[in-house]
């Protein structure tokens, strides 16, 4: 990456045929083989198999005539689930300011890591760590933004990486191949494209911006324009370790009512959830403050079973850690904090949250 020093750096992960590589490990008999996961249609196959021109989405019977040896697996997707959170899990041990996009993919921004580490040496650590843990291998790229470590990260599979560490070295990579290898440019906006004609991503370098807006309107216009040069601001969606969500009220007299308490822990929790909303965050943990009179302080926690932001579940778990308090008047302060914070694509959500 000739020793260029990027401003962000940020690191994306894709897990290696996610679903048959895990069916693989635990089955050695399966190692080195043709395999699919899937029913009517193939949801991922074994790098053995993609050699036979076995594909995601395409139906097994077609699987099958092109590779008749395929072993053809049902599709465990709550295990797999399990394991992809288990991943998650270790990268945000390992650092948290990550953004999973789904149970095998996610981004990092590692810029701060880059006062201590080589981007290779970095990327060496994350693949072993999660490789030990895991038996579980992935392909890493790196980028100056999340555009270039998404492109980067598709490189080298399976099991490699890529430095894509500047906008010069993004358009190198990118100039004479397929418009297709952009991430962003879905098939909706390919086929006019293809149409016209434009196959590479050199071929859309000779559009103007208007000739782009003009095909596709200004937002998507200017997207692609942007796309094809490497042009992507957006940052790593991570929860702040500074994001706090808690309430406390102190009261002006000493409060005995119970129902005063109950009308307080609602009115806080309501506030608590529409900030949950608003950062599309889910909880998992709930603690409850109580300071007496005589100024001694207790607190009280409940962890669910599951993420959260419904309120009533929050109220309810609140009420019954009230209900554990030894003593239940002369309250001077009431208070809520919600932790064990996570993003919607991370979590196992509660019933209520799912179909509300
Ligand atoms: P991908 O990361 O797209 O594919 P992959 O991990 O199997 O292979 P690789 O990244 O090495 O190219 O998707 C992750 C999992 O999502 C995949 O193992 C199975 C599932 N999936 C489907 O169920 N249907 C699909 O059409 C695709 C593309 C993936
Ligand atoms: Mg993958």
């Amino acid at each position: 990456m000739n020793g260029v020093i990027m401003k962000r750096c940020i690191l994306h992960y894709d897990m290696d045929a996610f679903y048959a590589s895990i069916e693989q490990r635990d089955n050695p008999k399966l190692k080195g083989k043709a395999i699919a996961v899937g029913r009517g249609v193939i949801t991922t196959a074994s790098y053995e198999a993609r050699k036979y021109g076995v594909r995601s989405a395409m139906p097994s019977v077609t699987a099958k005539k092109l590779c008749p040896e395929l072993i053809l697996l049902p599709v465990r997707i709550d295990y797999y689930k399990k394991l992809g959170k288990k991943i998650q899990d270790l990268i945000q041990s390992l650092t948290y300011k990550c953004e999973f996009i789904s149970s095998d993919e996610g981004y990092v921004d590692i810029t701060e890591y880059m006062k201590k580490y080589t981007p290779e040496s970095f990327i060496e650590k994350f693949k072993n760590s999660l490789y030990k843990h895991t038996r579980l291998t992935c392909s890493v790229g790196l980028g100056y933004n999340k555009l270039s470590a998404k492109l980067a990260s598709d490189a080298n599979k399976p099991n490699g990486y890529f430095i894509i560490s500047s906008r010069e070295e993004f358009h190198n990579y990118v100039k004479d191949k397929s418009v297709s290898i952009i991430p962003g440019i879905g098939r909706k906006s390919l086929e006019p494209l293809n149409n016209m004609g434009i196959n590479t991503v050199n071929d859309i370098f000779n559009l103007t911006k208007n000739n782009l807006i003009d095909m596709f309107g200004t937002n998507k216009g200017v997207r692609i324009f942007e796309l094809v040069r490497g042009i992507d601001d957006s940052e790593v969606d991570y929860i702040s370790e500074r994001q706090s969500y808690g309430q406390e009220e102190t009261y002006s007299r000493t409060v005995d009512d119970i129902e005063t308490v109950h009308d307080t822990l609602l009115h806080q929790i309501n506030k608590l959830t529409e900030k949950l909303r608003l950062d599309n965050i889910y909880i998992k943990t709930v603690t409850l403050k109580a300071r007496y009179s005589d100024f001694s302080t207790i607190t009280r926690s409940k962890t669910l079973n599951e993420y959260t932001r419904n309120s009533d579940i929050i109220y309810t778990t609140a009420l019954t850690l009230l209900s554990d308090l030894a003593k239940k008047d002369s309250f001077r302060l009431i208070g809520v904090h919600l932790s064990h914070i996570a993003k919607r694509n991370y979590v196992q959500l509660s019933f209520k949250d799912l179909f509300k």
